[in-house]
């Protein structure tokens, strides 16, 4: 089976579905959960403060009311449990999230040398040193140049202290301040750039690397400069701080450019060997790279700001002007999925901005795509995305690809969207306050409600005269909603589009913008008529003449 599955953890912050955790049962015993540090003993239960906190939802039960809430105001400042962070050791061990394979692979002495940069903003200095310790203790001394240290201008910058994890090894640790926030792209430029040794891995400060994680990058670097290659992430919970591996996924995004986990390619499956290294269309964000090669191509964007996009960007880029992009599962790395992150409380208007840069430059025709995912008209979206004149003349000096060619040799499960008519909100010309919309999920009845833009009032207009409904899925194994006329009784229903297919559902209608919507095989309309309970309802019946109009229209119909 082919997965997808959305990399953000919770809707609340993006509005976008929750991600499936990946759990694998076959390999669960292998992960020992970390002994916590606070002891658990069997007491009267303390009074909770915070009950309403994700962050003692499992843990904490025995702290004092002190405790609680220093525990809740960190957990608040970086939405992760920093109260724990702070006592637990430093070095603590993890479990071996490795394939067994990895473990016996034999890698040369002289492979390229590295330079580690951990980005931040805002972070619990304990979460950077145990960082910076796991760096230290679990990449070869003789392989590990430097770790740079890129501070995006943290509001409480602490008095470091980095003693503890530097002693034995003076000028080991460099570090960079910004003297304003400059985003998530110009954080990893500014480590690229004071870098030194062959090879730069640019890592997020909450995480510790896994024994054995710097070799297989460095292995693939050394055979083919032109492989920017990420590490698996296992997952570090941001309450717990237990570890819990991760199958290794492709990186991904939607035409919204958000990014996502997708199953390897059909050959990467098929090889049977899950510690191999499979091509990705895009990249998270934590990656290595050939120092000098990441500066051929451009580095990151500098013009996107604080958050969003700059790794999509990074992953058709490479793709295009010349090199490519693996997943490397002997390579692991434990990272802290933050309860929420410091950028802001909602990253969709960051995300929609870079996206459209993204987009401009990039995408050629398919840059409509976008503007449909965001459902922006296609004219004058009258957002500000920056200066890309000179992402366009980079693009134009190393003489990239067309994005055609990615989306034919890359990443081929993208659906290219080729057949839409129109998209938007559907909206009655005699009642225009409510929209089409896909009713209660799960079930399959649209009905009518106040517009309010959201995926579950998206509909879609296209050339086989389907009409799709609560949104447009991007990967070509997903399926959408399609508009059916049952052919009796008063309700529409909504069936998935490739099933309606092949059962030959009544799912074909006629629409021309500002007119009826009436299905092809039954003759009846899409309308809207007074119900029992003093509402318009949606309803489908005999034609009375009644008029729809979809938001926006790509060709004229
Ligand atoms: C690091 O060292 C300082 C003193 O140099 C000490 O106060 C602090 O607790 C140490 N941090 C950890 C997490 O061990
Ligand atoms: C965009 O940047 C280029 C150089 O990078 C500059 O020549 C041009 O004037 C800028 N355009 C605008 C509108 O600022
Ligand atoms: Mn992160």
């Amino acid at each position: 089976i082919f997965l997808i599955l959305y990399c953000l953890l919770n809707s609340s912050e993006t509005g976008k579905p929750h991600t499936m955790l990946i759990e694998t049962s076959a390999q669960s015993s292998d992960i020992k959960h970390l002994p916590k540090v606070v002891q658990q003993k069997k007491k009267i239960p303390k009074p909770k403060l915070y009950p309403n906190s994700a962050l003692f939802t499992k843990w904490g039960d025995d702290l004092t009311e002190d405790e609680q809430k220093e525990a809740e105001a960190l957990f608040r400042m970086y939405g992760y449990n920093a109260f724990l962070s702070n006592r637990t050791p430093l070095d603590r061990a993890l479990p071996d999230t490795r394939d067994s394979r990895c473990r016996n692979v034999y890698y040369p002495e002289d492979l390229p040398t590295i330079s580690v940069v951990l980005i931040y903003l805002d972070e619990a200095l304990s979460v950077i040193q145990r960082a910076i310790r796991s760096i230290i203790a679990r990449t070869p001394k003789h392989l590990l140049r430097e770790i740079i240290l890129v501070d995006d201008y943290s509001k409480n910058t602490p008095q470091w202290n980095l003693s503890n994890v530097t002693t034995k090894r003076p000028g080991l640790i460099r570090k960079v301040r910004h003297k304003r926030q400059m985003g998530l792209s110009q954080s990893r430029n500014s480590g690229w750039q004071v870098a030194t040794a062959d090879v730069v891995a640019i890592l997020d400060a909450h995480i510790e690397v896994i024994e054995g994680w710097a070799e297989p990058l460095l292995a693939r670097i050394k055979a083919d400069r032109t492989v920017v290659v990420s590490p698996v992430f296992d997952k570090v919970h941001f309450d717990d701080l237990h570890v819990e591996k991760y199958l290794s996924f492709g990186h991904g995004f939607d035409w919204a450019l958000w990014c996502l986990y997708e199953s390897f390619s059909q050959d990467w499956i098929n090889k049977g060997d899950e510690s191999q290294p499979g091509k990705s269309p895009s990249i998270m964000g934590i990656f290595a790279a050939d120092r000098r090669f990441l500066g051929e191509i451009g580095g990151l964007d500098g013009g996107m700001t604080i958050y969003g996009g700059e790794n999509v960007e990074l992953g058709i880029r490479v793709w295009l002007c010349g090199g490519s992009i693996e997943v490397v599962p002997c390579s692991r790395i434990a990272h802290i999925e933050r309860m929420h992150k410091p950028y802001a409380l909602d990253l969709s208007p960051l995300m929609k901005r870079n996206a459209l840069r993204v987009a401009d430059v990039w995408l050629d025709d398919f840059k409509k795509n976008v503007l449909i995912a965001w459902n922006l008209p296609l004219q004058n979206h009258g957002l500000d995305i920056g200066n890309v004149s000179e992402r366009k003349q980079l693009r134009e000096k190393l003489k990239c690809k067309p994005f055609k060619w990615y989306l034919e040799n890359v990443y081929t499960n993208l659906e290219t969207w080729d057949n839409l008519l129109g998209y938007g909100t559907l909206k009655n010309t005699i009642y225009s306050r409510y929209c089409v919309d896909q009713g209660a999920v799960p079930g399959n009845i649209p009905i009518l409600y106040e517009c309010h833009s959201q995926q579950p009032q998206l509909c879609y207009y296209n050339t086989e005269s389907e009409i799709i409904i609560g949104g447009l899925r991007s990967h070509k194994v997903n399926s959408n909603q399609c508009l059916v006329d049952s052919g009796s009784g008063s309700t529409p229903t909504l069936q998935d589009c490739k099933v309606a297919r092949q059962k030959e559902l009544h799912m074909h209608w006629d629409f021309r913008q500002g007119e009826a919507i009436r299905n092809k095989a039954t003759n009846r309309c899409l309308e809207i008529a007074w119900g029992l309970n003093g509402y318009y309802e949606l309803i489908i019946q005999k034609c009375t003449g009644q008029a729809w109009k979809i938001d926006n229209v790509i060709t004229t119909f």
